[in-house]
């Protein structure tokens, strides 16, 4: 099965560092203009090959710029802030609004708080991140792309969330067809 993957959040909050940490399990100096667009990892995930597709942006974000399409048929999204910025928390907010009119109703939202390796240079309380992400039913995932702390984790829980549903329909799908073939009850 094939999964979209989208991480969109203020400029400079470790997107690209996180893509590029899920896909290579290593951590590379990035600048805000490098993007890798379009990458594609194949996952071995309960018996069942997975096709995470991640989408990157080119640094658009930074003019608030990123077309509907992005989000087009995604079932996943991860909302990107840096511990070190209390503005990339502010900027969570208008891109939660984006996905809202943009993404389909039923995509999974996550927040992710990058940077945690940072700890001398907190700018986010627990509080701010709390309140953010329990307004609008967001998990949270606090991660380091630099360490690779909690960047398993947050994919993890992608891959279940969404091979989930696929399951249910899957499982339905059979259940339909022993209706139609008698073999039900
Ligand atoms: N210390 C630290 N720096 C990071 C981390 N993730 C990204 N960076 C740095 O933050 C800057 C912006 O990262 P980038 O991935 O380009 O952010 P993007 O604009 O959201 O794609 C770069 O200098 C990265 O090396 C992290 O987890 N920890
Ligand atoms: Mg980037």
């Amino acid at each position: 099965m094939n999964i979209k993957l989208v991480l969109i959040g203020a400029s400079a909050s470790g997107k690209t560092s996180i893509l590029y940490r899920i896909q290579h399990e290593t951590f590379i100096e990035t600048t805000t203009t490098l993007s890798i667009s379009v990458v594609r990892k194949e996952i071995e995930y309960n018996n069942q090959k997975v096709y995470l597709q991640m989408w990157d942006t080119a640094g658009q974000e930074r003019f608030d710029c990123i077309t509907p399409t992005y989000y087009r048929s995604c079932q996943a999204i991860g909302i990107t802030c840096s511990v070190d910025s209390y503005e990339s928390l502010q900027k969570a907010h208008y891109w939660y609004n984006q996905i809202k009119q943009y993404a389909d109703a039923n995509v999974k939202l996550y927040l992710i708080v990058n940077k945690i390796d940072l700890v001398d240079n907190v700018q986010l309380t627990d509080a701010a991140v709390q309140g953010f992400a329990s307004s609008h039913e967001l998990l949270i995932f606090k991660t380091s792309a630099l360490t690779g702390d909690g960047v398993n984790e947050f994919v993890e829980q992608v891959l279940y969330d969404c091979t989930k549903d696929e399951n249910v329909v899957i499982e339905k799908s059979i259940s339909l067809e022993q209706v139609k073939r008698g073999k039900c009850c």
